[in-house]
C-alpha cells in the first residue's frame, strides 16, 4: 500500500460540487482508500491568462494498492468524467488532479513526475496539504510540508537563481528584475553547499524586509543532477525555451509573492 497525496483544483463551474464528486468516485474507486481531506479554500489564480475566475483547491490522503501510473490514469479517468477538457496549459479547468506525492516515490516519466514539481512554492497547493498532511516529508527536499509553507512567511525575500551557464543565468536574472523591480545583493551568510557563489546570482524582491536567512525560492536552472535537499520552495527549470523559462519563473514567484502582481 502507498500513501498518497492529492492536489484538488477547480475554477470552472460548481467547484465544490466538482471537489465532493472527485472524492467521491476517488472512495468508490477500486484498490484505493480515502483517509481524510481538507476544507476547500478559495485561491487566487496563479500563472494562468489574466482575469482567470478564482480557484477553490483543497487536498486529499489516500491510500492504494495501485501502482502510480495506474494511479495517475484514474486520477485523469476521474478528471475526464467530471468534465475536464484540455485547451491550454494553467487554463481554466472544471477539475485538475495533481499527484503531489506517492509513498516515498521518485518518479520522472514524460507522463508523470513525482513528487509534483511545483508543490513546494505554491501556497494554494500547500495549505490544504498541511492541514491535513503536515508532517509528511517531501521526498527530494526533505523538509516537511509544514516546514516549506512556514518557509513561504519566514524565509528570506530573496530568489536564488542557481546555473553554471552563466549567461542564461544572467538571460534570466535581467529579465525577473526588470519585470519584477528586484535587484542583485549579496546576503551575509551563505550556505556554500547549496548555493555556490560561482553559480548562483541573488536577487532580492522589493518588500522591504531585510533578512540574511535561506532564500524563500532557489530556482535550479538546467542543473538536472543538482539535489534538491535541505533547499527548500524550488522551481527545477529542464533546459527549456526562453520564453518558456521565463513564464515557469514569473509563475512560480507569483505564486511564492502573489502581491508583486504578474
Ligand atoms: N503530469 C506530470 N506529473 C504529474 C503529476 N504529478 N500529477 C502531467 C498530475 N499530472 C502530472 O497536466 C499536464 C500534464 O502533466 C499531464 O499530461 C500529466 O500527465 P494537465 O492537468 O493536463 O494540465 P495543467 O494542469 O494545465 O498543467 P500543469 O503543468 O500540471 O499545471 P499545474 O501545475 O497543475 O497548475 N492557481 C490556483 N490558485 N489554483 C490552482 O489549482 N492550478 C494550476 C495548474 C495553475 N494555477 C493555479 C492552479
Ligand atoms: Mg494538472
Amino acid at each position: 500500500m502507498a500513501t498518497c497525496l492529492i492536489a484538488l483544483g477547480s475554477n470552472l463551474g460548481d467547484r465544490a460540487a466538482t471537489l465532493d464528486a472527485a472524492l467521491d468516485a476517488l472512495a468508490a474507486a477500486p484498490g484505493v482508500e480515502l483517509v481524510r481531506h481538507s476544507a476547500w479554500q478559495l485561491t487566487l489564480p496563479v500563472g494562468g491568462r489574466d482575469a482567470q475566475p478564482e480557484f477553490l483547491n483543497g487536498a486529499a490522503v489516500a491510500e492504494t494498492s495501485r501502482g502510480a501510473a495506474d494511479f495517475h490514469s484514474l486520477l485523469q479517468q476521474i478528471e475526464a468524467q467530471l468534465g475536464r477538457e484540455r485547451h491550454e496549459r494553467w487554463g481554466d479547468r472544471t477539475l485538475d488532479l495533481d499527484l503531489l506525492r506517492f509513498g516515498d516515490a521518485v518518479i520522472d516519466t514524460p507522463e508523470l513526475t513525482v513528487p509534483h514539481p511545483r508543490m513546494s512554492f505554491r501556497r494554494f497547493v500547500l495549505e490544504p496539504a498541511v492541514e491535513i498532511a503536515g508532517q509528511m516529508v517531501h521526498p527530494t527536499i526533505g523538509w516537511t510540508l509544514e516546514r516549506l509553507l512556514d518557509h513561504l512567511d519566514a524565509g528570506a525575500d530573496f530568489v536564488a537563481v542557481v546555473s553554471p551557464d552563466a549567461t542564461a543565468r544572467r538571460e534570466l536574472t535581467a529579465m525577473l528584475s526588470g519585470r519584477f523591480d528586484m535587484t542583485a545583493c549579496a546576503p551575509a551568510v551563505v550556505n556554500e553547499r547549496l548555493w555556490p557563489t560561482a553559480s548562483t546570482t541573488w536577487l532580492a524582491v522589493p518588500t522591504g524586509r531585510v533578512s540574511t536567512e535561506n532564500p524563500k525560492l532557489t530556482i535550479l536552472l538546467g542543473l538536472a543532477a543538482a539535489s534538491e535537499v535541505g533547499r527548500g520552495p524550488t522551481l527545477r527549470i529542464a533546459p527549456m525555451s526562453r520564453d518558456d523559462a521565463e513564464r515557469e519563473a514569473f509563475a512560480a514567484i507569483a505564486a511564492v509573492w502573489p502581491r508583486l502582481g504578474c
